[in-house]
């Protein structure tokens, strides 16, 4: 296995738990949309692309460090809870968020706050620079909210459910990393331009 790719950014089966699944049959594969204030939903792959497109170019940053700037395209997480009928409710409520997962490993999921992940324009992905996501990467569909660290992005989307519940996912639960996920002020490897930058304010990193 490789531990590095372009721009020296670290593997990407390095830190997926669950792993990529062998293959996804995209014919059969849906994405479940439920919960609170929403009907539940079951959309196909076509359904999601033909949703209104964005194609955002922003920094990604994980825990472990390591952050690359790249174009996302995909669609805005709004659009897909409005495909859902969602009620508009933000309040005290929470996104849930299951992986396809893999027989051996089981899934992976991660909660993360319903609002400020609204507000920064969260995106779900389809496409890095223009081409579908390869399968490591999180194919057919990547949720990202750039606000926070990679550990809340769940690749291999199955799954998302508006919850009560603040609960903890695999990361927090096995490394003991924060339940709220807010990128936090400090010193960054920049995998793309190939250096270490200091960020002195915590959240997205839209300055580089
Ligand atoms: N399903 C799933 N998604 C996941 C993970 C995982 O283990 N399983 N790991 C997260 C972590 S910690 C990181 S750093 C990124 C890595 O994404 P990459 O493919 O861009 O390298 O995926 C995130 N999403
Ligand atoms: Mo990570």
């Amino acid at each position: 296995m490789p531990t590095t790719e372009r721009g020296g950014k670290p593997s990407s089966l390095r830190y997926y738990q669950d792993g990529p699944p062998q293959s996804v049959d995209i014919g059969a594969w849906r994405l479940t949309v439920g919960g609170l204030g929403l009907r539940e939903t079951t959309l196909t792959y076509e359904d999601i692309r033909s949703l209104p497109r964005v194609r955002e170019n922003r920094r990604y940053v994980c825990v472990c460090n390591w952050s690359y700037r790249q174009n996302w395209g995909g669609t805005l997480l709004r659009e897909v809870l409005k495909a859902a009928d969602w009620d508009g409710e933000v309040g005290t409520r929470y996104l849930k968020q299951t992986s396809i997962g893999t027989a051996e490993k089981g899934t992976y999921q991660s909660t993360i706050p319903l609002g400020p992940a609204l507000e920064r324009r969260c995106l779900i992905i389809d496409e890095i620079d223009d081409a579908p996501l390869p399968m490591e990467r999180g194919f057919p569909l990547r949720l990202m909210d750039f606000g926070l660290y990679g550990y809340k992005s769940v690749k291999g989307l199955a799954g998302i459910e508006i919850t009560k519940d603040f609960e903890l996912g695999e990361w927090e639960r096995r490394a003991g990393y924060a339940l709220d996920g807010e990128i936090q002020p400090k010193r960054y490897r920049l995998s793309d331009l190939r250096c270490h930058h200091f960020i002195s304010s915590g959240g997205e990193m839209i300055d580089i």
